[in-house]
């Protein structure tokens, strides 16, 4: 019988430790079909983060190394600049890029580093027990928030895909979410693109994958689901922010 359906080979044996209904285990199995589709596992070099997915070096079949605190995009440049025939990508929560690497994340993107960012976008610190991100949406309640975050003195939160649309220098910028299934696929085709850019040597790509947390957002998983759609994809709209390759032959 013919085999329709398997685990991606950038993928490992290990049993994934996250959350029932975590929306973490899906992307990590679209950026594994990314890589396997492309023919590029043996030289794929993953950064994994801080937050729930520091783990992430035992899930991909691939060399990884660990980033502490957001430093994963300054990390993975200086890998791409001593090894450029290697593919380098990191994968990085809210809490880890948007907080505390948010200088990372500016400083390689006004750079064009040729790397690939993995955004996973969940609105809150997961790992930590809860508590408010720089994306954390007006009103919601976190632990460091039990009223819901008050914009006056949290601040907006921080739409980074938009934010970094604002730099000449960056690639490919876009925002997906794994929410459905058409989604799912559309955000397949994204992260391929994301790693297919690196191949070929034009630079700087992040994708923001919108996430799930059902465990710190006290929720059912279904209804985490819901409330990615009815909350925060209105918040943050889904799409292509920059696509410089693609502009430049539309001119
Ligand atoms: C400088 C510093 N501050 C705080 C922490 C604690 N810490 C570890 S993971 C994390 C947040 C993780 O949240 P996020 O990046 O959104 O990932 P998630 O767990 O939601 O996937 C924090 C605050 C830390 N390790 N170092
Ligand atoms: S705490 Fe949240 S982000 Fe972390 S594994 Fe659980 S559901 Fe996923």
């Amino acid at each position: 019988m013919a085999i329709v359906f398997q685990k991606p080979k950038s993928l490992t044996d290990a049993e994934l430790h996250y959350c029932p209904g975590c929306t973490h285990g899906i992307i990590h199995r679209l950026v594994a079909e990314a890589i396997d589709t492309l023919g590029i596992e043996g030289k794929t070099i993953g950064v994994a983060p801080v937050g729930c997915a520091v783990m992430a070096y035992n899930y991909f079949a691939c060399d990884m190394v660990e980033a502490a605190h957001g430093r994963a995009p300054a990390v993975a440049t200086g890998i791409k600049r001593a090894r450029p025939e290697n593919i380098v990508f990191s994968y990085q929560g809210d809490g880890d890029l948007a907080s505390i690497g948010m200088a990372e994340t500016v400083h390689s993107a006004t750079r064009n580093e040729n790397i690939t960012i993995i955004f996973v976008n969940n609105a809150i610190y997961g790992m930590t027990g809860g508590q408010m991100a720089p994306t954390s949406l007006p009103g919601q309640v976190t632990q460091t928030s039990p009223y819901g975050r008050d914009v006056a003195t949290a601040g907006y939160p921080i739409k980074v895909c938009e934010m970094l649309s604002a730099l000449d220098a960056p690639e490919y910028i876009a925002r997906v979410a794994v929410n459905n299934v058409k989604n799912v696929r559309n955000a397949k085709a994204v992260i391929e693109k994301a790693f297919r850019n690196q191949v070929e040597g034009k630079g700087f790509s992040l994708v923001e994958v919108i996430s799930s947390c059902p465990t710190n957002w006290g929720m059912t998983p279904d209804k985490a689901l819901e409330w990615v759609e009815e909350k925060m994809i209105p918040y943050y709209p889904l799409g292509v922010y920059r696509d410089k390759s693609a502009e430049k032959e539309a001119e």
